[in-house]
């Protein structure tokens, strides 16, 4: 018998597990001596392995495993292996070692039959191997193995009887993928867990982290993973990228994931330096298909592409005259050869709101059966952009003729970011579940992305990621039930939300019957929850460029409510025509008032607030109740979290906590904004409950003079049946001071208060939280951002940077790229001098700046002594990070700004005991522009 310990096998097969079973053990021990269980940050996800605690399970599952037997070379079926010994070490609380044959019963056999279970596909059984006890692991290939690893010890962390195990499983989707929009500054768009959690800077050196990650992916069954943003940074997929990019590929590919990149449509103008990217040109063609192979030398097994092409800004062949199925083709014929597909996304829009759930379906519809075998098209869950609440997509039974996939989002862009707990697999189940009637009735979304519907080999479905580089991966700990999900949900649709959520609670968090039956209660009830204090009834967009403030105010044209009712009209008799790109009995039934399920009655109709719902509510009631109710279901869930504390170690269960905290502070925000605005528009009385309100006066940040009193402009009104006496005022913020003001208001009534509010010297961004005191009735607040520079006449030196001609603030001085630096200036550009733009707004501060996409340098001259430089950036449009650099040292660099979002960057500097001049260097991110407002120095 050769006896192969755990870390020489690892070592050989270049697999290493992250969590050793050593560490699980000595924790063990401190939880017997503190009565808690020992603290984790979260980074094992739900990969844990802590020993069995139930004495008479763990004999038995000792009696069951004892050994694993080394499968030999192959990579994948190696880290199968590695899975095993290391999980069932630390849950059997003792080594379970890798042996290089069979050596008596207790042994655990992964290997590969093809004929067992379809593609990716496995069995696991308890039998005979070398006429020992066995537990056998059987997959149709490595993958297939490395999931029936993975799906027994899943078994094992449940506490699951195994004796009798008969598992054959195999997953419905061909594709399962990850979508990462992670770019190349490691920035994450619509990432809310720090950021990439791939660090470009350092490959082609790799991280530990990344084989958690893959490691994390494959348990859940992903067989792959777009690395990069759908907005792509052509730099990807060039020579040096490739070459950082290939040891991560490799460390991915160890354990079943294929690489995939997003590719930038005008790739051979950006890198080959051609006049043009259309497809139909044969030097483009020629092109791609020698950067594709080029690729494939580096990546031989690379999965292949993801495209987003003319959509929000995005190159792509209509620009040529040539259609999306012309630019798919491109890339497949040239990606065919080394057996790759292209996924094809379907997300195109006018930034219109009458026109978005439109422009998909028209614009694919006529393209069916006109795209490449390896091409597919990757079709958002809904017709509009993730929102909470939307129908199926129609094109999931428009396009018979074309391999089509759908597209989650994992990361909570517009479903509480990692603030609220958004449980979302109930909701991706509705929509796998969804029946299109395409093929007659029975056929659901999740028949048609599999391929079972026409047949098709290609299909399946890709999750939008919420990974970053936190600690715990999601900043909201619960959040990775998420992505746990949609795995899971990606191998079989068909599973109950239940037992997903059940699975990894118990991975993730043990066996404790009350713990586990709490968390599954806060994760399913979850979506509901949100749904109730945000958008009624299919309403969407009710939010500010972030996503998550709510704001009806910022774009109306959505949820369309006016003095007499709301909703978007969506149906062909009287709407934009959507609701026919359905199927009877669909169309049919979501075209007529009375038959549309009223969880999407205000995404396809307009109607009276009076209109009854199924439940006998109207729906101004329901608006009112939901929201109220709603805000009240979020006190209930930060309840249920902290009733567990002493069950949680107390590292994740603080960070929850406080989590909690938060989200019930957005979701109280919500229910004001929401059912505030209802009232103010409809002016109808909720019949269980009066209140009075402030409401927004301006939707974007409004400029204070620091160090000066502003009146600060409030709309309030008066939802209570009688007469209301209002007084307004300002929560006290640290070196501010403010007033209060007053009126008496009529029942409905409603008018403006002019606040007293005096910010402290220093320039800030802020969010001014007004309170309303009437006697006894319920306030509801609406916060007000504000952005305070400091009154010109209490600096050192005020600068308002912008134009040569836009309008200058009061007691600040002009800077613009006509100032050149000369000896004795206060200030002065050096070298090429930068762009400047103004936007035309009211606020002569925030309306202009100078600007430039290469670095610019300004000289300037620094008064004697220590002082704070404080520098504005920002813009009504989304600005990248502007970095300031003095004397050559990057001092200050600014977040990505949202438009209408500014930061003021502080920088400390000295001017010795005379003075001196400093060169400040203003850059950002290759590509894209930085920004300047404005520059002070306090007295
Ligand atoms: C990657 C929405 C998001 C964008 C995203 C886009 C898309 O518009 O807000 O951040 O861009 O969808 O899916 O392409």
């Amino acid at each position: 018998m050769t006896e192969v310990t755990r870390r020489g096998f690892v070592a050989g097969a270049g697999v290493a597990v992250a969590g050793s079973w050593l560490g699980w053990s000595g924790a063990q021990s401190a939880w017997a001596e503190t009565g808690l269980p020992p603290d984790e940050d979260g980074s094992r996800l739900w990969l844990r392995y802590p020993e069995v605690d139930d004495a008479a399970l763990r004999t038995t599952y000792r009696e069951l495993f004892r050994y694993v037997v080394d499968p030999g070379d192959a990579v994948v079926l190696g880290s199968a292996a590695a899975e095993l010994t290391d999980g069932l070490s630390g849950l059997l609380g003792q080594e379970v070692p890798l042996r290089g044959e069979v050596d008596g019963d207790g042994a655990v056999v992964v290997r590969v039959d093809e004929a067992v279970a379809g593609p990716e596909g496995f069995t696991i059984r308890r039998g005979e191997a070398g006429g020992a006890a066995a537990m056998i692991i059987t997959g149709s290939d490595e993958r297939g193995a490395l999931y029936g690893a993975f799906h027994l010890l899943r078994l094992l962390q449940s506490h699951k009887a195994v004796d009798r195990v008969d598992v054959t499983d195999r997953p419905r989707n061909p594709l399962r993928l990850a979508n990462h929009w992670d770019n190349l500054d490691r920035s994450v768009e619509r990432g809310y867990a720090g950021n990439s959690v791939f660090h470009w800077d350092e490959l082609p050196q790799t991280r530990p982290s990344y084989e958690v990650y893959a490691r994390a992916l494959a348990s859940v069954g992903i067989n792959g993973t777009v690395i990069n943003n759908v907005n792509a940074n052509a730099q990807f997929i060039s020579p040096a990228m490739l070459a950082k990019i290939a040891p991560l590929a490799g460390v991915l590919r160890a354990w079943g994931i294929s690489t995939y990149f997003s590719l930038n449509f005008a790739s051979p103008m950006i890198l080959g330096g051609l006049a043009t990217a259309d497809p139909f040109d044969t030097g483009v063609k020629d092109w791609w298909r020698d950067k594709i192979t080029e690729i494939y030398d580096v990546i031989p097994d690379l999965g292949g592409f993801l495209v987003k092409a003319d959509s929000e800004g995005q190159p792509g062949p209509i620009s040529y005259g040539r259609t999306h199925a012309d630019g798919a083709n491109l890339i497949a014929d040239a990606v065919k050869p080394h057996g790759g597909i292209v996924m094809w996304r379907a997300f195109v829009h006018d930034f219109n709101a009458l026109e978005w759930s439109n422009k998909a379906y028209e614009t694919f519809k006529p393209l069916d059966g006109k795209f490449a075998d390896n091409a597919v098209v990757q079709i958002k869950n809904g017709p509009i952009d993730f929102q909470v609440r939307e129908p199926a997509h129609p094109l999931f039974g428009a396009l018979p003729n074309t391999n089509a996939m759908m597209e989650l989002q994992i990361t909570q862009e517009y479903t509480g970011q990692s603030t609220h707990l958004c449980y979302l697999v109930p909701m991706w189940q509705e929509v796998y579940g969804f029946d299109t009637h395409a093929d007659g009735a029975g056929t659901t979304v999740s028949k048609i992305i599999s391929g079972e519907t026409y047949g098709r080999e290609l299909g399946g479905v890709a999750g939008v990621m919420n990974f970053g580089d936190d600690a715990d991966w999601t900043r909201h700990q619960l959040a990775a039930a998420n992505t746990h999900g949609h795995g899971r949900l990606a191998w079989n649709p068909g599973l109950k939300a239940r037992d997903i959520a059940d699975e990894w609670t118990r991975q993730t968090y043990g066996n404790d019957s009350r713990l586990v039956t709490k968390i599954n209660q806060l994760l399913l009830g979850s979506w509901q929850t949100y749904l109730d204090y945000t958008n009624p009834l299919g309403v969407s967009f009710l939010i500010k460029g972030d996503h998550f403030t709510p704001s009806p105010q910022t774009n109306t044209g959505w949820h369309q409510a006016d003095a007499e009712g709301t909703g978007f009209d969506r149906t062909v008799a009287t709407g934009n025509g959507y609701t026919g790109f359905y199927h009877r009995p669909v169309s049919t039934r979501y075209e007529s008032v009375e038959d549309c399920p009223d969880e999407l009655l205000l995404f396809l109709h307009h109607v009276p607030y009076g209109h009854r719902l199924r439940s006998g509510k109207t729906v101004i009631q329901h608006v009112y109740d939901s929201h109220f109710d709603g805000a009240v279901e979020v006190r209930a869930m930060r309840e249920t979290w902290q009733g567990l504390r002493r069950r949680i170690d107390a590292k994740r269960w603080a960070d929850t906590a406080e989590r909690f905290d938060r989200h019930l502070e957005q979701a109280t925000l919500w229910r004001d904004a929401i059912a505030g605005h209802y009232f103010v528009t409809s002016r109808i009385l909720d019949e269980r409950r009066s209140w009075v309100q402030v409401t927004p006066t301006a939707t974007s940040a409004i400029r204070l003079v620091g160090g000066q009193e502003n009146l600060v402009r409030l709309s309030v009104a008066n939802a209570s049946p009688g007469e209301a006496e209002l007084v307004a005022g300002q929560t006290p913020r640290d070196g501010w001071t403010s007033g209060t003001a007053g009126i008496v208001l009529p029942s409905r009534g409603d008018g403006t208060l002019d606040v007293p509010v005096t910010p402290s010297l220093a320039p800030q961004v802020a969010t001014l939280r007004p309170t309303l005191r009437a006697g006894q009735l319920t306030a509801l607040i609406a916060e007000q951002p504000v952005i305070t520079a400091p009154s010109g006449d209490q600096c050192l030196i005020a600068i308002d940077a912008g134009t040569a001609n836009s309008p200058v603030l009061a007691g600040y001085r002009r800077l613009s790229p006509a100032d050149r630096w000369a000896d004795g200036a206060a200030y002065g550009w050096v070298g090429s001098v930068p762009q400047s733009r103004d936007r035309n707004i009211p606020d002569p501060l925030l309306r202009d700046f100078v600007n430039d996409t290469t670095a610019r340098t300004l000289r300037f001259a620094i008064p004697a002594g220590a002082h704070t430089l404080y520098l504005l950036v920002g813009d009504v449009h989304d600005s990248f990070p502007t970095t300031v650099k003095i004397d050559g040292q990057v001092a200050a660099k600014s977040g990505f700004l949202l438009g209408g979002s500014f930061e003021w960057l502080t920088i400390e500097v000295d001017g010795g005991g005379s003075g001196r001049t400093a060169d400040l260097e203003l850059s950002t991110v290759p590509g894209q522009h930085w920004h300047l407002n404005g520059i002070v120095i306090l007295s």
